[in-house]
């Protein structure tokens, strides 16, 4: 199975707010499967498909320590319910930055799974975590944006730099 290409901030691509999933072929399957294998290769605990550069509602996640625990989520809606949690965030698309990001700290999650069946979910702690910030890239939205503008320019002029170094 191939590994897809993830996108790095400041990539304009990432910006970009995906549409729904109204068709639910073997193509959406071969993308979901190909997005958990280049997310447990990474690796990540979540990936969404704008990161992959494809601008459709499709997310997935695993938080388990053996990687047994894959969950794949198609159009989903977010209902952040009490609690708020303040842990150290990374980004597949903003390699090398950890900060502290404050999210939800429980949710609950309506979705469709991979076939179009409704699917809903709870969470709380770091599934949690990873699923706002997962939903957020279909939005357009990174956990930089969250930060001090001290802090994002910081992240944007390294990350810049990189990017030129390779090119
Ligand atoms: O691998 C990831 N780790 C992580 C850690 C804390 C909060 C969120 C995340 S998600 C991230 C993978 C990623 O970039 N998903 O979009
Ligand atoms: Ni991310």
């Amino acid at each position: 199975m191939p590994l897809l290409n993830i996108l790095h901030h400041p990539d304009p691509r990432l910006r970009t707010k995906a549409a729904p999933v109204s068709v639910f072929d073997s193509a959406l399957a071969t993308l979901a499967k190909n997005m958990l294998e280049t997310m447990y290769a990474a690796p990540g605990i979540g990936l969404a498909a704008t990161q992959v550069n494809v601008h459709k509602r499709l997310i997935v996640v695993d938080v388990s320590e053996d990687s047994n625990a894959p969950h794949i989520l198609v159009n989903p809606k977010l209902e952040l319910l009490g609690g708020r949690v303040a842990g150290d965030e990374g980004c597949l698309s903003v390699p090398g930055f950890y900060e502290r990001v404050e999210r939800a700290e429980q949710i609950n999650v309506q979705a469709q799974d991979v076939t179009g069946a409704p699917l809903t979910m709870s969470a709380e702690g770091l599934l949690a975590v990873c699923i706002q910030h997962e939903c957020d890239h279909l939005d357009g939205k990174l956990f930089v944006d969250y930060l001090s503008s001290l802090k994002r320019n910081r992240i944007n002029k390294k990350l810049r730099q990189l990017a030129s170094e390779r090119d």
